[in-house]
């Protein structure tokens, strides 16, 4: 492979080390997760994989079963117990999420099936009616395509142009040409918190800030974020902010949009039918309020209870230890990974969440996956979803390791076994 060019020695590196959360016991809270205890290979699984989808506690998955043995049934359309009682969770659900990130009011909690459609949502609810002919949408150059491609759509489609804020060697935006992008014409900023395919923490409150100064409002993509950050959407004051149940130790085809209640009274329904009208005859429809004005059709009820049980069992660890350890993780696997001949970490911003894209001079990241693989290393290789933060380092694919709460210093230690592995492979 050719020797990767614009990579920098991480700045972890020169720092002193970055010390644990104290009393904080990873091995106990990864034995909470069944998944975790599984052996590939006859080798116990080292699960490096989280910013892809991270695997669910006990707790969650006990609660989804109870829910479906117990108290299963459908929401807002019954008068029955159990109708009435499926509700109460799933309205407990979103106020759960709601106090997560601090949202003012719990109809500003809308339930979609993933950050992507939390995106879609915005784009053409908020965007077709916003964004016209001659007007801007800026974007950074280290969107997922889910925060990329709706805007580039829509621009496309209303006659609109999409700017890209660009990015350092680094991986972090470039905040100086941001304010010159912004201008009279921008009507909307979409950025992410986080960057998948690097681990960049971007600097929200000042793009969202230097946003609202423009006249233009600020969605950001919380895909990456939620698991590892505290998110306070008053604090931000965010327009719009997106996450995935997923991501965050909840289960798979729920995510969340939230949205100032002022935008989601204005905004068109994204999809229409059951549950979200007021009046309907053949000739007109009329539409309820928001959360249910964009919740058509039966919504995933189950989900947003897991993803309750997945928020309360996040909030009894406390997401500010999470991230303690985490950053204990990412220090040693960055110092560690940076002593192997011929890795270079790609991406080396100075606030990271626990993530490292790298390159090896001597395989492929579809190789390294795959060797990887064989010692029970789960890790993603690949574009990411991210082609332009690809193109950028003039690299195919990277091959990312990804750490969550339940992840050891052992993980990491199997980590770069495996890697020595590849090398000699390869040699
Ligand atoms: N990134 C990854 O391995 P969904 O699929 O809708 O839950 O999330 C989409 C998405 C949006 N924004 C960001 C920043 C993301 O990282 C993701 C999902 C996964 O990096 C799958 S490509």
């Amino acid at each position: 492979m050719t020797p990767v060019m614009h990579l920098n020695t991480p700045s972890h590196c020169t720092q002193s080390p970055v010390e644990p959360p104290a009393g904080f016991d990873a091995a106990a809270i990864r034995a909470q997760f069944p998944v975790l205890q599984r052996e590939f290979n006859g080798k116990p699984l080292v699960y490096l994989d989280n910013a892809a989808t991270t695997q669910k506690p006990r707790p969650v998955i006990d609660t989804i079963t109870h829910f479906y043995e117990h108290d299963y049934g459908t929401v807002r359309r019954g008068v029955y117990a159990l109708c009435e009682g499926s509700t109460r969770a799933y309205e407990e659900a979103r106020a759960k999420v709601s106090r997560f990130i601090n949202a003012p009011l719990s109809c500003g909690v809308i339930f979609t099936k993933g950050t992507t459609e939390a995106i879609n949502l915005v784009a053409t609810g908020y965007g077709r009616p916003n964004v016209g002919r001659g007007d801007e949408v800026i974007v950074s150059a280290l969107e997922h395509h889910a925060n990329l491609v709706p805007w580039q759509q829509l621009c496309k489609d209303v006659g609109a142009t999409l700017k890209v804020i660009p990015i350092n060697d680094a991986g972090e935006l470039d905040m100086a040409a941001y304010k010159k992008l912004l201008s009279k014409k921008t009507k909307l900023v979409a950025v992410t918190h986080v960057s998948n395919a690097l681990g960049t923490v971007n600097p929200i409150k000042a793009i969202i800030d230097e946003a609202h100064q423009a006249g233009a409002v600020v969605l950001v993509d919380g895909a990456q974020a939620a698991s590892h950050i505290p998110i306070d959407v008053q604090a931000l004051d965010c327009d719009f902010y997106c996450f995935s149940g997923h991501k965050l130790y909840g289960p798979s085809g729920i995510g969340v949009l939230y949205a100032k209640i002022c935008h989601l009274d204005e905004m068109t329904p994204y999809q229409y039918g059951g549950e979200m009208i007021e009046s309907v005859t053949f000739e007109e429809s009329t539409f309820t309020k928001p959360p249910n004005k964009f919740e058509a059709g039966t919504p995933p009820i189950v989900q947003a209870v897991g993803l309750g049980a997945a928020i309360d069992y996040v909030n009894q660890i406390g997401l500010p230890t999470i991230a303690a350890w985490e950053a204990y993780l990412l220090d040693i696997a960055t110092r560690k990974l940076s002593t192997i001949d011929g890795l270079h970490i790609v991406g080396t911003a100075a606030d990271k969440v626990s993530l490292i894209s790298f390159v090896m001079d001597q395989a492929h990241p579809l190789d390294i996956g795959t060797i990887l693989d064989t010692e029970a290393i789960a890790i993603r290789t690949g574009h990411h979803c991210a082609q332009p933060v690809m193109k950028r380092y003039n690299l195919p694919a990277t091959a990312r390791a990804s750490f969550a709460f339940y992840n050891t210093v052992d993980d990491v230690d199997r980590l770069v076994a495996g890697l020595h592995k590849v090398i000699e492979l390869f040699e």
